[in-house]
């Protein structure tokens, strides 16, 4: 698919080991610190996706599918995927090609997309540097399509970022030589063949500032879809400098904006106000940005904090932001990780709850943005801007009156006492006497004839207001009377 069909998309990533196993169950065991394969298939996720589907998403982001690393290293097995060896075998531990494809036609039986990750950067090998055998690999089967060995010392120098290996002395990844043109034409070769094979709508693309930018050009073209490519960088110039080659970059630097906003004790609004003053204007196209709070790499937010008023706060600023939305299974139950490997527990432990305050916060909010997009696209490109601010918190618009979402963020946390302050009606976008609905609570009022409206914020929680003439139309958005 194309970026124009995917930026009104919303993605749910899962790790394939850990979302779903073909006999879905919801207790078989998974040791996270084990690095051991959990069992989870494409098979399991075709079962599930009505859970993703009910929670609003439209596509989602799937684990690496090629063929990794077979045996156990220091850090367990490569059950994760980025660890690959033969791009033209699958990693059967997820299922056979048949399963991919099947699940493939599953999503777009339901309209949805399927996004896979892939790595151009690296292959994994199990032992020392010196020891990789580099026949064993497939295309790239000699040492000379590798960079000599060597260790990133210094992440300024972007030439020793490029060239050199990650990894470590256990498990090093072998770096390809990807300014060479003969292995630029193996990795286009094979991309067209993969989103071929397996109907792939999107791709997420893994270490993209860990290979030279001119790369990127030709295999974009050559997957002829939407990628977004991991640029893991808090600078937002750097990230979206990537822009310029692939169709998008997950969204870092947002990522980072929020977490100085709700994870520590002294955050303010400053991030967030300075985000959305400099990130419009720093990117190629901000709206295809891919945004998220969580993901497989990083703590989640409950292992910094279990307020549920912060984690509503941090899941409402990934589905309202500029930006394709990403959401990591488990952030919906709340999950508790800490840093890799203690945040990639299996989703099914869980009981796939429906019931769990988070999913049904990710559910309404997935519905209320699809419906502001279906009444307007271009809701999607409308940059968000602040309307009101203090310390703590800030007021946000996106989108044109009639499909105007007006958001309302705060860190001040669930112990917090209840605060009220005016906005401009104008501003908001509402005309006097239209009719107003908050999504979360699922609750209306009148906006009054003199365009003040007091906006009250209890127990540090977000609130989501749309136009309810917008929003009749849709009744699952909330079940308001
Ligand atoms: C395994 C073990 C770990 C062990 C490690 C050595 O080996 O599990 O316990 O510590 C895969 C697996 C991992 C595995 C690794 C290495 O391979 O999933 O389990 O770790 O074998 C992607 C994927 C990720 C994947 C790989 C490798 C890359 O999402 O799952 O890992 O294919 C770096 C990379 C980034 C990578 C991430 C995990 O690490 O850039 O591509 N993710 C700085 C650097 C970043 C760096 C980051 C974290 O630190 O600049 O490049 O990310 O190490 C901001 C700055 C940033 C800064 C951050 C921290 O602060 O702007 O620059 O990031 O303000
Ligand atoms: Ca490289």
């Amino acid at each position: 698919a194309t970026l124009e069909q995917w930026r009104s998309r919303s993605i749910y990533q899962v790790l394939t080991d850990r979302f779903a196993r073909s006999d879905i169950s919801t207790t078989a065991k998974c040791n996270t610190t084990a690095g051991e394969y959990c069992g989870g298939t494409y098979r399991g996720i075709i079962r599930k996706l009505d859970y993703i589907q009910d929670m609003g998403f439209s596509a989602i982001w799937i684990s690496p599918v090629t063929y990794n690393i077979p045996e156990k290293t220091k850090f367990g097995y490569a059950w994760h995927g980025y660890w690959q060896q033969d791009l033209y075998r699958l990693n059967d531990h997820f299922g056979s090609a048949q399963d991919l494809k099947a699940l493939s036609r599953a999503l777009h039986a339901r309209g949805m997309y399927l996004m896979v990750d892939v790595v151009t950067n690296h292959n994994g090998w199990n032992g020392p540097a010196d020891s990789v055998d580099y026949s064993s690999y497939r295309p790239f089967n000699d040492q000379k399509y590798y960079h000599e060995p060597c260790a990133i010392t210094d992440y300024t120098n972007q030439s020793i970022v490029e060239d050199c290996w990650l990894g470590d002395s256990t498990v090093p990844l072998p770096d390809l030589k990807t300014e060479d043109s003969t292995v630029r034409k193996m990795y286009n070769t094979w991309i067209a063949q993969l989103v071929s094979n397996y109907s792939i709508d999107g791709l997420r693309i893994d270490t993209v500032k860990y290979v030279d930018q001119p790369f990127w050009s030709s295999f974009q073209r050559a997957a002829g879809i939407f990628a977004t490519g991991e640029v893991l960088s808090s600078n937002i110039t750097f990230a979206c400098d990537y822009q310029n080659q692939l169709s998008s970059v997950l969204h870092y630097p947002f990522y980072y904006a929020v977490i100085d906003f709700l994870n520590s004790t002294t955050g303010t609004t400053a991030p967030l106000l300075s985000a959305a003053a400099t990130f419009k204007s720093s990117c190629k196209d901000p709206s295809v940005l891919t945004t998220f709070t969580e993901n497989h790499d990083l703590p989640r937010i409950a292992s910094q904090t279990p307020d549920l008023s912060l984690a509503t706060n941090a899941l409402a600023l990934t589905l309202l932001w500029d930006g394709i939305p990403t959401v990591y299974a488990g952030q919906e139950q709340h999950y508790a990780g800490y840093a890799d490997p203690d945040n990639r527990e299996a989703t099914w432990l869980s009981g796939y709850d429906r019931e769990s305050e988070l999913y049904n916060v990710v559910r309404v909010l997935n519905r209320v943005r699809s419906r502001a997009l279906a009444l307007d696209p271009r809701y999607a490109t409308y940059n968000i801007w602040p309307l009101y601010s203090d310390a703590h918190t800030v007021v946000f618009r996106k989108g044109f009156p009639g499909a105007n979402i007006v958001s309302v963020f705060s860190n001040t946390g669930s112990e917090s006492a209840s605060l009220s302050f005016n906005i401009s009606s104008s501003a908001a976008g509402w005309k006097p006497g239209a009719e107003i609905l908050e999504v979360l609570t699922c609750t209306k009022f009148v906006v009054p004839a003199d365009g003040v409206v007091v906006v009250q914020v209890e127990r540090g929680m977000p609130k989501v207001f749309f136009p309810l003439a917008s929003a009749v139309g849709d009744l699952s958005i909330c079940r308001v009377v």
